[in-house]
């Protein structure tokens, strides 16, 4: 039941001065922070990170949007963390993110804009899809003494 999953605050959340705010959330939920680096990733990164879409015809956007910065990568820790994180980073597409979401209440713009413009969307996050993503993308940014186990209040407190 206790998972872990990765989060990456996207270039544009970086840029935006969101990190503190963003990382903020997941703290307040009580999930544990158990590894954390900035990272500037190059295309063959990005095609191992994103081999699920290379090839679509939004690709080459979303490829050039992720590296054109660093970006933050954490993973987190805690109950069902795969299914929580998603829930408090809202829908993929901002536009239709809800309210009290990260990108619901820090982004709005929609696929179809993004498009228009020739770019991808500006969604602040990725957070791994499901239990299987969660491991790999783990894996994939992290070593295993990159990540630390430690006690937090959470253990007494919130499990
Ligand atoms: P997610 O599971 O939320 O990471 O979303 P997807 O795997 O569907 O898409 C990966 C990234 O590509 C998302 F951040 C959004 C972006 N994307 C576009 O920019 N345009 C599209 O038409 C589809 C996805």
């Amino acid at each position: 039941m206790i998972e872990r999953t990765l989060v990456l605050v996207k270039p544009d959340g970086v840029q935006r001065a969101l990190v503190g705010r963003i990382i903020q959330r997941f703290e307040d939920a009580g999930l544990k922070i158990v590894g954390m680096k900035m990272k500037w990733v190059d295309a063959d990164f990005a095609k191992k990170h994103y081999a699920g879409n290379v090839g679509k015809k939004f690709y080459q956007f979303l490829e050039n949007f992720i590296i054109s910065g660093p970006v933050i990568a954490m993973v987190l820790e805690g109950v069902s963390a795969v299914e929580v994180v998603r829930k408090l980073v809202g829908v993929t597409e901002p536009k239709g993110s809800a309210p009290g979401t990260i990108r619901g209440d820090f982004a709005h713009t929609s696929y179809d804009h993004a498009d228009e413009n020739k770019k991808s969307i500006s969604n602040l996050i990725h957070a791994s899809g499901n239990k299987e993503e969660a491991i790999a993308e783990v894996m994939l940014w992290f070593t295993e003494k990159e990540m630390h186990t430690y006690r937090t209040v959470h253990e007494v407190h919130v499990f």
